[in-house]
């Protein structure tokens, strides 16, 4: 199914029925007495989040969900049916907005996870509840209140715990075609992946991580050159970030340490935070020089972009280093928050040469 991870929705909840306006008449019973039940509440619209979804491509459509009006009240003192809520299912990660307001209503992220959208409307009162000490007979009924109506947007982030980043070609879709079973394309073009892909990466019995695979980003893309930035988004959930550096790019004149610079870039532009996030360098497409070689060249991009987070050298094609990159992943993941926060601080930085294998 086609990727959708934008989407726009109107929800609109039940009214609530209106009172009833009715009066006991029953043999031998005189001035029975007012006994107009009240009407039912409005069903509201509520959004699920559920697992087994993963795109926005269900409300391509623009469409309005609607949950049942409550029903009338009777005489006899019978309070109207309420009207049947309505759960719309969307995938886990999904960012709720109201399109108006602009205020975000909720973020999905747990299966389950259930979100008030338009709340249904009230049951109007019947005319037994009007009755005093100096109307007995009232005729005055509720109406029932309407239910809320809203405009919604829908954004999914993709929930994944490690995001790779890099230029076109640089190998993302490889690495996580090695390293996981999801099986997005890989060719030796540009902008092959067109969304993102996510793969589960087991390390070992019990331990795994979400991997997450988008497409390739280039310099300008804040301003729309590629593919754009709009699929960082995916990333932002993220705890850590992999920079796919190719080190034999086939192009004499490129220069990865520029590509690198440019991609924090755009990084930046999009989100602050993001730029943030710790982030390993990923020196990959060893196999195509020599041993020496390729270590040379990233010993050289790594002193001139002067990086201090972790880095590795790796063959997507071949799987060398893969592992201990997937390793060192999982035992970063593992470690408690407070840890992770100091160990990616500049001060913190591990700036030993480990796992250049
Ligand atoms: N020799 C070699 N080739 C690689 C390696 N990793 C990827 N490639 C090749 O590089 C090309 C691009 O790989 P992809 O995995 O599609 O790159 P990508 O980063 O996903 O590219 P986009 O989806 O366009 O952003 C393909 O022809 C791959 O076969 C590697 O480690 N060694
Ligand atoms: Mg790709």
């Amino acid at each position: 199914m086609k990727f959708v991870d934008e989407a726009r929705v109107r929800v609109q909840a039940g009214n609530g029925g209106r009172g009833s306006t009715s009066f006991r008449r029953e043999k031998f019973v005189p001035f029975g007495g007012p006994d107009g039940g009240d009407g039912g509440n409005g069903g509201s619209v509520y959004l699920r989040a559920a697992s087994g979804i993963n795109t926005l491509a269900d409300f391509r459509i623009a469409r309005t969900y609607r949950a049942g009006h409550g029903e009338p009240g009777g005489g006899n003192d019978c309070t109207g049916r309420s009207g049947a809520d309505l759960y719309v299912v969307v995938p886990l990660g999904t960012v709720v907005r109201d399109s108006e307001t602009r205020e975000e209503l909720g973020d999905l992220t747990r299966n389950g996870d259930v979100l008030l959208v338009a709340r249904g409307g009230k049951g109007g009162w019947g005319n037994q509840r009007f009755k005093s000490s100096t109307n007995r007979s009232p005729r005055q009924f509720g109406p029932g209140l309407p239910g809320e109506k809203r405009s919604l947007e829908f954004e999914l982030r993709v929930i994944a715990d490690v995001g790779l980043l890099g230029l076109p070609n640089a190998g993302k879709s490889t690495l996580i075609r090695a390293v996981s079973a999801a099986r997005p394309k890989v060719a030796d073009y540009p902008f092959t992946t067109l969304h993102p892909n996510l793969g589960v990466v087991a390390v070992g019995e019990h331990r795994s991580f979400v991997m997450a695979d988008i497409p390739g980003l280039i310099e300008g893309a804040a301003e729309g050159a590629g593919l754009g930035i709009r699929f960082l988004r995916h990333l932002q959930r993220t705890r850590l970030l992999l920079h796919l550096v190719d080190i034999a790019p086939l192009d004499p004149n490129a220069d990865p340490v520029r590509d690198v610079r440019a991609i924090v870039r755009e990084l930046k532009k999009f989100d602050a935070a993001l730029a943030k996030k710790p982030r390993w360098l990923v020196l990959n497409k060893r196999d195509l020089l020599p041993a020496s070689e390729a270590e040379e060249r990233a010993r050289t991009v790594l002193r001139r972009l002067r990086h201090r987070g972790r880095h590795f050298l790796i063959s997507g094609a071949t799987g060398q280093g893969t592992k201990a990159l997937c390793e060192a992943v999982m035992t970063a993941l593992e470690r408690p928050a407070r840890a992770r926060a100091r160990a990616s601080s500049p001060e913190g930085a591990d700036a030993s040469p480990q796992g250049a294998a």
